[in-house]
């Protein structure tokens, strides 16, 4: 029984957009079996042939569009209609939380609907009539440099008062949902660990279709696709509530 005044955060990661259609990173089906993250999700790879880097966000952009949020989103937000206090702390680079109608969503690992531009570092938006079809490098309206995706690449720091934010939060979670990460990737790997440090009452629940090197220190790791397991455990949260 969760008490209808609990704080609950999820961690969510690629395998909560998967049931969408959006491929994860890592595994048999997953973007770097065939996409060496070298040459495209780093800092080096944008400075050394900015087109490749954008022709894969462009195609990536063009698939995103084409989805829906799922089951397990849709059940993240059932859980703030039925006023539970949520925030979404997420890797994902898509709006699928968003889209679901979450109201409280960090993107620790930025947006893909946004870019930034290299010099002045003016954020705009893709509308929803862009042409993915059509890869050019985008230019800033400001400044005319180039305009880069606004997402964190390896040995870039995330934002820090987006950090900052989710420190707080994990310190005042009653409940962790931990959704469809590998929890291979730091520094967001780590949280889980900083939360039962400063939190000692935090209660850990993972969902995942494998064990992660996170299960260990969760109190229960719910094993399965998550567009069934977590619209499940909602139902259960909701109607004892
Ligand atoms: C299902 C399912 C279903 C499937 N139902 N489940 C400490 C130790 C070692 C290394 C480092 C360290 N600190 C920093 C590093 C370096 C690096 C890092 O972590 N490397 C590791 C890979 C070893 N980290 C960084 O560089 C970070 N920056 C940083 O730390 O700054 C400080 C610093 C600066 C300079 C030098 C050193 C430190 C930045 C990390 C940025 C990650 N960016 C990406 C790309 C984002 C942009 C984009 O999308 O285009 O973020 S990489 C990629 O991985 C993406 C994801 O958000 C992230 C996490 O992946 P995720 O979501 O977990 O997906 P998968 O595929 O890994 O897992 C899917 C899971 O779903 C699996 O478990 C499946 O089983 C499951 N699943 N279907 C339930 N239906
Ligand atoms: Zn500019």
């Amino acid at each position: 029984m969760i008490p209808s005044e609990a704080r609950i955060t999820i961690i969510s990661g690629s395998g909560i957009s998967k049931a969408s259609g959006i491929p994860t990173f890592r595994g048999k089906d997953g973007l770097w079996k065939n996409y060496d993250f070298m040459e495209l999700a780093t800092p080096k790879a944008f400075r050394t042939n900015p087109q490749l880097v954008w022709e894969w966000y462009y195609w990536r952009l063009g698939l995103i569009s084409q989805t829906n949020p799922n089951k397990a989103h849709l059940a993240l937000k059932s859980l703030e209609d039925a006023e539970y206090d949520i925030v979404i702390l997420t890797q994902n680079v898509d709006n699928l939380h968003e889209r679901a109608g979450s109201s409280r969503v960090y993107h620790l690992h930025g947006e893909i609907y946004k870019r930034r531009c290299i010099q002045c570092n003016d954020v705009s938006y893709w509308d929803a009539s862009a042409d993915f079809e059509n890869p050019i490098v985008p230019k800033c309206t400001k400044c005319d440099s180039m305009l880069r995706p606004s997402v964190v690449w390896f040995n870039e720091t995330l934002d820090p008062n987006i950090v900052e934010k989710s420190y707080s939060r994990l310190q005042e979670t009653d409940l962790l949902l931990i959704v469809g990460t590998s929890g291979l990737v730091y520094p967001v790997a780590n949280f889980p660990f900083i939360a039962k440090q400063e939190n000692r009452q935090i209660e850990i629940i993972e969902f995942n279709i494998e064990s992660t090197p996170l299960s260990s220190m969760a109190n229960k790791t719910v094993l399965g696709p998550v567009e069934d397991t977590l619209p499940k455990f909602v139902f259960e949260i909701i109607k004892d509530s």
